[in-house]
């Protein structure tokens, strides 16, 4: 069996070697043939040199393509190295790299994606806005899956090379999100385990402030729900504006016979057509997006 600890990181030189050094300690108690390999995204500090003297391999990409794009590469480049198990852990050190074996024993169970969830271990600190945009998004997804996840964006997870060759990673906003969809829809066997979170010592990588951060959240939020509820998503926008064209058509009715006449107001009943052929259209959109949708 071999396993390949892979690390997403973008400028992390202060504690990428420690990372790499705390993972060879775990994996060195364990009896796994494993690898360690650092992604690095076009980093601009010292990120590729100390992870190479720290001993990981260092897959270096000629620019910054952002995290999700370096998670497609990341598994591309884990199975053309043979990788059964890929263990995704992020680069600063909030999650513990002594707790990859416990990821390990799950997989060794029988799970395929087994996720460290920080909200059922502990959290050393997480800012307000992130805490609640991470439980909105579990809850998306749970909803979605119709499985009870607690922490859907976290960047500790430990998968099988079949999720790794059958889940395609397309979107580049909800990555995190959407292995998890994808490996529920192909029945694959999930579990979360409750891990460590510690606070980060500097500044995030990901959100520069948390006001965008937000922002952000409920964009994809939206987009998931049109990528993966189509029907449910254009169906609800086009019965909603339905609604409003059939309200203002029954108040035209009204006026018809107790108001002098609908034809009165012939802008309102031109614009009421409008807003019901939108109304249709949208739900049209609904069933022809549903079937085109992204399995
Ligand atoms: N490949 C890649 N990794 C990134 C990028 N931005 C952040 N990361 C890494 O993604 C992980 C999570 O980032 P972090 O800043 O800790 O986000 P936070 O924990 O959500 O605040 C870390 O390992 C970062 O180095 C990026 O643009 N590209
Ligand atoms: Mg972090």
């Amino acid at each position: 069996m071999k396993v390949i600890v892979t690390i997403p990181a973008y400028n992390e030189e202060k504690t990428i070697g420690r990372l790499v050094a705390d993972i060879r300690k775990a994996m060195g108690q364990t009896n796994y043939n494993y690898r360690i390999l650092v992604l690095d995204d076009g980093s601009k500090d010292r990120t590729a040199e100390v992870s190479k003297k720290a001993g990981a391999m260092v897959y270096s990409l000629p620019k910054n393509y952002g995290l999700a794009e370096a998670f497609k590469t990341e598994i591309e480049r884990c199975l053309e190295m043979k990788a059964d198990i890929i263990v995704h852990i992020d680069a600063d050190r909030q999650y513990q790299a002594s707790e990859i074996p416990k990821l390990l024993a799950e997989v060794k169970k029988g799970y395929d994606l087994v996720l460290g969830s920080r909200f059922k271990g502990k959290i050393e600190e997480m800012p307000l806005v992130k805490r609640l945009g991470n439980m909105a998004f579990s809850r998306v997804i749970s909803q979605i899956t119709g499985l009870e996840i607690s922490d859907a964006q976290t960047g500790f997870r430990a998968f099988t090379k079949e999720v790794a060759e059958q889940v395609p990673i397309t979107s580049n906003h909800t990555y995190t999100q959407e292995q998890i969809i994808r490996a529920v829809r192909h029945k694959f066997r999930i579990k979360e385990v409750p891990i460590y979170f510690a606070k980060r010592h500097d500044e995030s990588r990901l959100i520069s402030n948390p006001f965008g951060y937000a922002i952000r959240a409920w964009i994809n939020i939206i987009r998931i729900y049109r990528d993966y509820e189509p029907l449910k998503f254009f169906g609800w926008t086009g019965t909603s504006i339905l609604l409003i064209g059939f309200i203002l058509g029954l108040w035209l009715v009204y006026f018809q016979f107790f108001g002098g006449g609908a034809f009165r107001h012939l802008g309102l009943m031109m614009l009421d057509i409008l807003i019901i052929t939108i109304g249709i259209q949208i739900v049209i959109f609904g069933f022809i997006a549903d079937m085109l949708r992204k399995h």
